[in-house]
């Protein structure tokens, strides 16, 4: 089938970059791609540009009749742009596929056919990635800021925890339509219409489960024009890779927060059972792991798990009794963790058995809790 492609380069003040550009890719590059597969387009998103970056490409226009312009009345930030380009190319102009490229002849056209390719292949986003083999940044880049380039794309794989997509800062992509609608909603927030576009698209597109691919792209220096990109693109990134992760581990957070309450439960009901009613120890010390279980099933379905909460009657009963068996498998693991360390290492460290065991436990738990008693429906 014949996908409708629109390569979309927003541009603020590229008068002395644009016009070149679309020459090159209308002459150089799109007369070599099939046909039948891909029809080829070019979308300008100019934020009205001082420098009159919108009159050059209107007067490219009339020579190039697949070439469209939006033209934004403020300046949106990078990814306004691509928000309002994107939302236009889909809507009004029933485009398939669309590129991201900068205006600066920092991303090489004639590298499009390659994410064509993988586009063929099947895959739903395709990265220019300057940091897989056969990638790189300038050679002529400062020591400064390539350890900047390198050490950020590091920073984020490694507070995302993420370690399939090697560039995660490059604009230069090859997106389906799919996966733009299915973000277009959570995309449209003021926290992405800056650079933070880049890595908010790609982490909500990996979180999906969209198949994603990376091509090679030798990055080049800008020669013409200016550089948008500022300090406090520095810090919205970090600001933005550490909120989601928070996010992410929200749920870790209030799991650990009920286990603690539940375990204050057990202790607190074991002494007044035992002290004030003077029931057995033993005795006591069930009643109050019940007791403790109970405030562990209400408060996980109420509050960490509130986004599957179990409400129906007969379900929630069958639930509460699996969520019983569940909790006897952990005690199960504290018991065998700890007598395997006795047998094996002696006495003299059992009290690191018994932290050893609980937290394989907690991780039984948290992956029980999961997968089976609120297990996401669908
Ligand atoms: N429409 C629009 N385009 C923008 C805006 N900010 C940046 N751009 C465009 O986005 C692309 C990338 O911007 P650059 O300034 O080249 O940023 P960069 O490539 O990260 O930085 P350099 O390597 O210094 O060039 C260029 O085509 C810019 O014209 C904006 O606010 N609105
Ligand atoms: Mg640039």
């Amino acid at each position: 089938m014949m996908q409708k492609t629109f390569i979309i380069i927003p541009t603020y003040n590229e008068k002395d970059n644009i016009g070149r550009l679309i020459e090159f890719i209308e002459e150089k590059v799109f007369p070599k791609i099939d046909k039948a597969k891909f029809a080829m387009h070019i979308l300008i998103v100019d934020d009205s540009s001082p420098d009159g970056t919108a009159d050059l490409v209107k007067k490219l226009q009339k020579k190039y009749k697949n070439l469209s312009l939006f033209l934004n009345k403020k300046k949106a930030g990078l990814g306004g742009a691509y928000m309002k380009g994107m939302t236009y190319a889909v809507d009004e102009l029933d485009a398939d596929l669309m590129f991201q490229m900068d205006a600066d002849f920092s991303h090489d056209p004639l590298v499009i056919h390659a994410f064509l390719d993988k586009i063929d292949k099947g895959y739903d986003l395709v990265l220019g990635s300057r940091y897989i083999k056969g990638g790189s940044i300038p050679e002529d880049w400062g020591i400064h800021r390539k350890f900047m380039s390198l050490v950020g794309n590091l920073i984020v794989r490694a507070v995302l925890w993420t370690w399939t997509v090697n560039d995660w800062t490059t604009g230069y992509r090859a997106i389906k339509k799919e996966v733009f609608e299915s973000l277009r909603k959570e995309m449209d927030r003021k926290e992405f219409s800056g650079y933070t576009w880049q890595i908010g698209f790609l982490h909500k597109t990996q979180r999906k489960g969209f198949k994603i691919a990376e091509v090679p792209i030798n990055f080049i220096d800008r020669e013409f024009g200016k550089s948008k990109i500022g300090a406090e693109y520095i810090k919205n990134t970090l600001l933005y890779i550490f909120k989601i992760r928070i996010r992410e581990l929200d749920r870790i957070i209030k799991f650990a927060v009920v286990g603690v309450i539940g375990f204050v439960v057990n202790l607190t009901a074991l002494e007044v059972f035992y002290k004030a009613f003077g029931i057995r120890p033993d005795n006591a010390a069930a009643m109050g792991a019940e007791l403790a279980i109970i405030s562990n099933f209400c408060l996980n379905n109420l509050w960490t798990f509130k986004d599957r909460k179990i409400s129906d009657f007969r379900k929630l009963i069958i639930k509460f009794l699996q969520f019983n068996l569940t909790s006897l498998g952990a005690v199960l693991i504290q018991k065998v963790g700890v007598w395997l360390g006795l047998k094996f290492f002696g006495e003299s460290y059992y009290l690191l058995y018994f932290i050893a065991s609980v937290a394989v436990g907690m991780v039984y738990n948290f992956v029980m809790y999961n997968k089976v008693i609120w297990k996401k429906e669908n």
